[in-house]
């Protein structure tokens, strides 16, 4: 037997990253690209690993979009299998996935079972509360079932998941311990940096990533954004990445206490940028300053124009003197700084940290117009 399919995962569909309608677009650019490119493959089916919504309550317009896409599938013949992820599966008390909507117009939703597809079993398991998790200690109870209730256990099985798993997750799901045997693929969503598949037993295992930057920090900013084609032949998965290119360049630069070398190295990034994208880049500002603001970054980014060749600037100082004169006044214990007070009440440490970062930032602007247009800009300042 041989089988060709698409792996995808997490593709947030809907997410107006940074607030901006552009992100949002930047989102279906990719999954169009990915549907593109499961057509012109002529791939069998294609499975996806949840998250296929940013969130269990999209727009109409996102709901419309995605219909479209499903209706390009259809045309082609190609069906897509899914399962819920944590972003999009609704609370089940409030709500249910907004995936039931797309079974409507021939999405496969996979939520706890099997479906079985031209002799193949597909099964999927959909993202659990911790409670659940907890109650059935882990997730093999919910596997074995599935294997149990299998229409062919001589067919081909193939497993959708969404789930943290070690070392991913620190102190979460041993997917060696999890995982009964039986299954010949698992793909994973949930982890947002796509891996190479691995053998674990006999099974095949690939935890797919996202195809655009949810969050982006160091950890992510060196790996490409893609999907994967998978070929089944002869007894084995043959396997290929397929970078997306239609997905929004990111830029970091790390600030120092030099606004001429800032004012470079934006200069040569941009360059690098538009030589690989058409698209602006979104730009992360990260650093430990003494001298500088971010008033005197705003005032460089309109004195050279900058705002005209980038989507949208994410800036974000820690100030050496502030955190200097923080735990100055700590020690001595003097007056009592907001910081201090707000210790008190706070008790997650993350929290606090966020909420005495936020202050920071918000004191280095003089005016409340300053904070605003900021925050305009930032909105994620507040994103806890
Ligand atoms: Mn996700």
């Amino acid at each position: 037997m041989s089988v060709k399919f698409l792996q995808i995962s997490d593709t947030h569909l809907g997410y107006n990253q940074y607030g901006l309608k552009e992100r949002g677009e930047d989102f279906f650019d990719v999954f169009k690209e990915a549907i593109d490119i499961a057509i012109d493959e002529k791939v069998d089916f294609i499975l996806h690993s949840g998250d296929f919504f940013h969130t269990s309550r999209p727009s109409n317009e996102v709901l419309l979009n995605a219909i479209d896409q499903l209706k390009r599938l259809k045309e082609a013949n190609i069906p897509i299998f899914a399962i819920s992820g944590n972003h999009d599966r609704g609370n089940q008390v409030r709500d249910i996935s907004p995936l039931k909507i797309l079974e409507n117009f021939g999405l496969n939703l996979v939520e706890n079972g099997s479906l079985y597809y031209e002799g193949i079993v597909i099964s999927g398991l959909k993202y659990l509360s911790k409670v659940a998790i907890r109650e059935h200690k882990g997730i093999k109870d919910f596997l074995e079932k599935i294997l149990e209730k299998s229409p062919d256990k001589n067919a081909l099985h193939l497993l959708m998941l969404h789930a943290e798993f070690e070392p991913f997750f620190p102190n979460s799901l041993n997917l060696n311990k999890e995982v009964p045997e039986g299954f010949d693929y698992i793909g994973i969503g949930h982890y947002h940096i796509p891996q190479k598949p691995f053998l674990m037993g006999n099974t095949t295992v690939l935890y797919a990533g996202s195809t655009e930057f949810t969050a982006y920090n160091e950890k992510e900013e060196n790996y490409p954004k893609g999907i994967h084609l998978i070929n089944y032949q002869d007894k084995e998965f043959d396997y290929k990445f397929l970078e997306l290119k239609r997905k929004r360049p990111f830029i970091r630069i790390n600030v120092e206490d030099n606004l001429e070398k800032l004012e470079k190295d934006l200069k040569e990034k941009l360059e690098e940028s538009y030589e690989i994208s058409d698209k602006k880049p979104v730009v992360i500002l990260k650093g430990n300053v003494k001298n500088i603001s971010y008033k005197d970054i705003y005032t460089l980014i309109e004195a050279k124009n900058f705002n005209e060749k980038v989507l949208h600037f994410n800036i974000s100082l820690t100030n050496i003197f502030e955190t200097e004169s923080l735990v100055e006044s700590l020690s001595d214990n003097k007056e009592e700084p907001i910081e201090y007070k707000l210790k008190e009440f706070l008790d997650d440490e993350n929290l606090y940290n966020h909420v005495i970062d936020v202050i920071a930032t918000l004191k280095t602007f003089d005016t409340t117009d300053e904070v605003k247009k900021y925050l305009k800009e930032n909105p994620n300042l507040l994103d806890i």
